[in-house]
């Protein structure tokens, strides 16, 4: 493959930056975007010529809104609701929500470009979208949730639709906030319908869709690891967050016989050279799913160490897979996880790397998964909710969790297929942008121009 055209690529990012001050993770993302599509384009002159990346990185529709909510106190919030409807070439827009007090513009559109190409690897037909809120769900009563929630969808209901745009939950969205959702879209829209994903098993939802980013994460990874003869028996595997994705890695490694030792949340890590077990991982669901503790609490019942306002990268391991949140390894991270004899890192979360944290891991070459393909189970299971609501069938686990296997093991192919240098070496990261770019942007010229 050429390399890549730093005037181009300068001049690019310069407009970008321009038209899109101060969102920083959006200039992130879109930079390593068009770093690895522009030889590939400079090779397939009708892209450049009909501006697709131009178009791709403005969003179709961008939606804000005011989020007033009443406290348990009675005492009046207000937060900031957002949509960002990015791309809609080859589906209606998909992904998820997330409620963090962190979130701005600039993230939730680092996280909708990403979403357009995730979606296209899935192979499934779905467009790219985010959203949320600077709502802060930690320490909040479920009536508080509740009432937030009710408040949200009552702005949301009238953007989105099951052929429109359908979220589904990201950091700070689960199945508690996906129903209080999906009851409100109900009852202003008088309709049952497939509006969101993640919904419970008794009203719509697919078996496998919370399992789905934590069991995809770990099934790229293995067929990583496969394309160097190895497994994840017997391997060391450090994970950082301790949530949605993090919980369900953690379940998968260990079947596939991986040790997990750390976990963590934004306190810090938990370290347990023992493993995290399944009957320690049943613990950890429960504290953080139902009571809503934090992860330092494992150290007083199981053993091991807790390590306050640090990231578990560190610590010695052969697999690595960041499930927390974005930029969460640095340089010296990924420095430390190539000395310290790590071979692989599959990223559960989204953009938990930095660009320079890649340069090494591309450098080392170690086997690196990036977001856009490693966590694309999530979103490809919630293409099967769809699926299955449009049926008004429900498939067994075996069939769901088959179906999602079977995908993970696609995407890894389309990333050997557009990412293999003529060393040989696998470049995930070109193969899985140049890999979801191809399908959008021949959509996108097929449909004139929108
Ligand atoms: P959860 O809310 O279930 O868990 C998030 C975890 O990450 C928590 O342990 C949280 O700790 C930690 N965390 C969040 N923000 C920060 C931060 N700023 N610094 C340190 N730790 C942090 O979210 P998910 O597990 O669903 O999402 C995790 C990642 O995976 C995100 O990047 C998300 O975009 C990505 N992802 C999720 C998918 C899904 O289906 N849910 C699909 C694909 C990707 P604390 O409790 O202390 O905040
Ligand atoms: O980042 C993601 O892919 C998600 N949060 C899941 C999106 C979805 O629609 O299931």
């Amino acid at each position: 493959m050429a390399n890549v055209n730093e005037k181009k690529l300068n001049d690019f990012m310069a407009k970008v930056i321009a038209k899109n001050p101060s969102e920083i993770e959006f200039h992130q993302a879109v930079h390593e975007v068009v770093s690895s599509l522009l030889p590939y384009i400079e090779e397939h002159p009708q892209y450049s010529e009909a501006k697709i990346l131009e178009r791709m990185v403005e969003p179709e529709r961008t939606i804000l809104f005011r989020v007033p909510w009443l406290d348990d106190k009675g005492e009046v919030q207000i937060n900031k609701g957002f949509r960002i409807e990015m791309n809609s070439a080859i589906g209606p827009y998909k992904g998820g929500l997330r409620f963090h007090p962190t979130v701005n513009l600039g993230i939730l559109k680092f996280l909708a470009f990403e979403q357009v190409l995730k979606n296209s690897l899935t192979t499934l037909p779905m467009g790219g979208g985010k959203g949320g809120t600077d709502f802060d769900p930690k320490g909040k009563s479920d009536n508080e949730v509740m009432r937030f929630c009710q408040s949200f969808m009552s702005e949301l209901f009238r953007h989105i639709g099951p052929n429109t745009d359908v979220p589904a939950g990201d950091i700070g969205v689960g199945g508690r906030e996906i129903g209080f959702l999906f009851g409100q879209y109900k009852r202003l829209r008088n309709e049952f319908t497939g509006v969101l994903t993640g919904k419970g098993i008794e009203w719509g939802g697919s078996l496998v869709r919370p399992e789905a980013t934590g069991y995809g994460a770990t099934y790229f990874a293995e067929e990583m690891l496969k394309t160097r003869g190895q497994s994840f028996k017997g391997k060391i595997v450090a994970i950082s967050g301790s949530g949605n994705v993090a919980q369900y890695a953690t379940e998968k490694v260990t079947q596939l016989g991986g040790k997990v030792v750390t976990l963590s949340d934004s306190s810090g890590y938990i370290y347990d050279a023992n493993g995290i077990d399944a009957v320690k991982l049943a613990w950890i669901m429960q504290l953080k799913n139902v009571k809503r503790g934090r992860i330092a609490e494992y150290v007083a019942k199981f053993g091991g160490s807790f390590v306050e306002g640090e990231r578990p990268w560190g610590v010695k391991c052969d697999v690595a897979m960041p499930c927390a949140t974005q930029n969460e390894i640095n340089e010296e991270e990924a420095k430390l996880l190539v000395k310290n004899g790590c071979i692989a890192v599959s990223e559960g979360a989204n953009m938990p790397s930095t660009p320079e944290a890649v340069d090494v891991y591309i450098n080392s070459k170690i086997l690196y998964g990036p977001g856009k393909a490693a966590n694309a189970g999530g979103v490809a299971t919630s293409g099967l909710e769809m699926s299955q609501n449009s049926l008004r069938l429900s498939w067994t686990r075996e069939e769901v969790d088959a179906r999602l296997h079977q995908i993970m093991v696609d995407i890894h192919s389309t990333c050997v297929k557009y990412g293999t240098q003529s060393d040989g070496f696998i470049n995930y990261v070109n193969g899985a942008n140049i890999g979801g770019f191809v399908k959008v942007a021949d959509a996108m010229l097929a449909q004139g121009l929108v």
